[in-house]
C-alpha cells in the first residue's frame, strides 16, 4: 500500500516536471544555404538516399555548403529510430542540423524519463533503445528535450521563415512571450492553424501526398508541408529554402516491417 502511495506521488511530481520547455529559437544562416527535411519517423535507409539525391557525399552529413533543419518527428514508426536519433545528435553537436520538437519526440523524451506511461507508437522507439546503455538512452532524452518549440531562421533571404513541427501563431511568438505548457503543445501537435504571418512557415506533422505551399490568407501567408508519409510507405521530402524548391524520394521498404 505504501509502495502504490509513493509510487503515484512520485508519478503526480514528474507530470509537473521537470524536462526542459524551451520556447522559440532564432538561426543566423546567411552563409550555408538552409534544406528542411520533413518527418523522418525511424526511415535511416530513406533518409540516406535522400541526403545523396540532395548532394551528400557520404549520405549522412549534409551537402557541401548546406545546413540541415528538422521539422521533428525523428523516431516511431519506422524500423530505425535508433539510427535516426544518433544521426540527429551527431550533426546537431557539430551544428551542422537544428530540430525542432515534436509531439513523437517530446513523447519519447518523456517516456524515457517515467513522466507518462506505456503505450502507443513510442513503444517502438523504447523497444530499439533497450539494446543501448542507459547512459545513451538518457543522452538522447536530454537531446530531445532541450529542443525548441520553433525555429526562426534568417537565412540569405530577405524574409525570417519559421521552421515548426505542427503549426505557428505569430501572436505567440511575440518577443519575450513565455508560452505555458498549453501554448507550446500548440507548436508541436495542432492539427489545424490558419497563419497571416509575412514568414513562411515550415511544417510537417499533418500528411500530406506530395509536399506544397499553402496560401492562408490573400495577402499570401505561406505555410510549407513537409510530411510527405515516409512510414506509410510514400515518401521523404525536403525543401531547399534559397532554391524555393522540393525534393522528395520513394520510402526504402527496408524501412518498413514486413507485415
Ligand atoms: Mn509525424
Amino acid at each position: 500500500m505504501m509502495g502504490l502511495y509513493v509510487l503515484s506521488l512520485y508519478s503526480i511530481i514528474m507530470k509537473y516536471t521537470n524536462l526542459p520547455l524551451k520556447s522559440g529559437t532564432k538561426i543566423e544562416s546567411k552563409d550555408h544555404r538552409g534544406i528542411v527535411i520533413g518527418d523522418i519517423h525511424g526511415c535511416i535507409f530513406t533518409l540516406e538516399n535522400l541526403l545523396r539525391e540532395l548532394g551528400s557525399k557520404d549520405g549522412f552529413n549534409p551537402p557541401q555548403g548546406r545546413k540541415l533543419f528538422s521539422v521533428g518527428d525523428l523516431n516511431d514508426k519506422g524500423l530505425n529510430s535508433l539510427k535516426v536519433l544518433r544521426w540527429a545528435q551527431k550533426l546537431h553537436q557539430d551544428e551542422k542540423l537544428y530540430v525542432v520538437d515534436s509531439n513523437h519526440g517530446r513523447r519519447l523524451a518523456r517516456r524515457i524519463h517515467n513522466e507518462c506511461k506505456m503505450g502507443g507508437a513510442v513503444e517502438d522507439s523504447i523497444r530499439e533503445l533497450k539494446k543501448v546503455t542507459n547512459e545513451e538512452m538518457l543522452e538522447i532524452g536530454q537531446f530531445l528535450a532541450n529542443l525548441p518549440a520553433y525555429i526562426t531562421l534568417q537565412s540569405s533571404k530577405d524574409k525570417p521563415y519559421i521552421i515548426a513541427h505542427a503549426a505557428a501563431s505569430s501572436r505567440l511568438m511575440a518577443p519575450g512571450y513565455k508560452l505555458s505548457l498549453r501554448e507550446r503543445n500548440f507548436f508541436l501537435s495542432a492539427e489545424t492553424f490558419r497563419w497571416s504571418g509575412e514568414e513562411t512557415v515550415i511544417t510537417g506533422h499533418v500528411t500530406v501526398k506530395e509536399p506544397l505551399k499553402e496560401m492562408h490568407d490573400n495577402k499570401g501567408s505561406t505555410v510549407i508541408r513537409l510530411d510527405t508519409g515516409v512510414n506509410e510507405g510514400n515518401s521523404l521530402s525536403a525543401y531547399l529554402i534559397e532554391e524555393d524548391r522540393f525534393v522528395s524520394v520513394p520510402t526504402d521498404p527496408r524501412d518498413l516491417s514486413q507485415k
